[in-house]
């Protein structure tokens, strides 16, 4: 019985889980879809060139409470925008723009965590990094509380950082190479209230110096530093500094693996016609 079960488990629950995310979902329902984004994003990104940090960490927390629903999206009162975590999660505004343009050329058709998935596919790559394909189909969710923030400070450990990553799919090769996104934008430190780069090298481009920098020892958030010390961490960091394919491969394809964490497909949820409130 119990081995039943958990074959059903796999075999349905599974497949409706994360089967139906596919590259092109919106070929034939809104043909132009994702070159709207990657318009909207270009011309943003041609005037503010942080906008591809602002994206990555927005897509970053996003995926990391509750799954990509674009649950951070939501204004109101003790949404997840409002936990202390999210201080400084920032390119509302873009996402909302790049809605705008595609509720007039697909009405209620395009998901606000489809969204942002592409927008910070596209940002990465204007930026230098890889070029990539992402699945679409996400649906947005209905929930969106501050008490289900549970985002690291930046002094965790690297063994619970890497269980916090284990927690949610993402194995340690994968986690090394995500945290490569700390290669563009900046940290707001006490030292640095006005904000300090991450990667002070390179802070706009999308390449591998952040590892680099860390094995230098110019880490600036402690879990960045330590990763470079640990024994856990520090040969994929390693691989990672001393080879730009092995960087942008794997950065690449962890960026598609968060993107699909926890997603909802098929009928669960919804698609909101604006990304910071529910429909109803
Ligand atoms: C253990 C995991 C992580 C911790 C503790 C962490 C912590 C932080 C902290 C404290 C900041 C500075 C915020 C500020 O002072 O304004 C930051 C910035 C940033 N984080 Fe992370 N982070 C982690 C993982 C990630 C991941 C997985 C991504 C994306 C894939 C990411 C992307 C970014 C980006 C791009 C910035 C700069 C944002 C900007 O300039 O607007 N981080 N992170
Ligand atoms: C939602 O909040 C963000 C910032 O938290 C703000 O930029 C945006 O204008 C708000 N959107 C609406 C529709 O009120
Ligand atoms: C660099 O990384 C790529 C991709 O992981 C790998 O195929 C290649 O052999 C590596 N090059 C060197 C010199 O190690
Ligand atoms: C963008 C945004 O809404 N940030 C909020 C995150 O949480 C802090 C602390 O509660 C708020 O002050 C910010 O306004």
């Amino acid at each position: 019985m119990k081995v039943s079960v958990a074959l059903l488990v796999l075999m349905v629950v599974l497949p409706m889980a994360f089967g139906q995310l596919k590259v092109g979902f919106y070929d034939s329902s809104c043909p132009n879809a994702e070159a709207i984004v990657k318009q909207v994003v270009q011309k943003r990104f041609n005037t503010d060139k942080s906008v591809t940090a602002a994206l990555l960490r927005m897509h970053f927390h996003d995926c990391f409470v509750n799954g990509c629903d674009a649950s951070l999206l939501i204004n109101s009162t003790d949404a997840e925008k409002d936990a202390g975590q999210n201080f400084s999660v920032r390119g509302f505004d873009l996402i909302d723009a790049v809605k705008e343009s595609l509720e007039d050329a697909c009405p209620s058709t395009v998901s606000c965590a489809d969204i942002i998935t592409l927008a910070t596919r596209d940002a990465v790559a204007l930026a230098g990094g890889p070029k990539y394909e992402v699945p679409t189909g996400r649906r947005d969710g209905l929930v969106s509380r501050s008490s289900d923030v549970d985002l690291l400070g930046p002094g965790i450990s690297v063994q619970n950082a890497l269980d916090f990553f284990a927690d949610k799919g993402i194995k340690r090769q994968d986690m090394v190479s995500l945290m490569g996104a700390h290669t563009v934008g900046k940290a707001h430190t006490r030292a640095k209230p006005s904000g300090q780069f991450l990667d002070a090298k390179t802070p706009f481009v999308v390449d591998n110096q952040y590892y680099k920098e860390i094995l230098r020892g110019n880490g600036v958030l402690s879990i960045d530093q330590n990763l470079a010390v640990s024994s856990l961490t520090r040969s994929i960091v390693t691989a990672r500094a001393s080879n730009t394919t092995n960087f942008q491969t794997s950065f690449a394809n962890a960026m598609i693996k968060m993107g699909q964490i926890q997603v909802l497909t098929g009928n669960a949820g919804e698609i909101r016609k604006k990304c910071s409130a529910f429909n109803n």
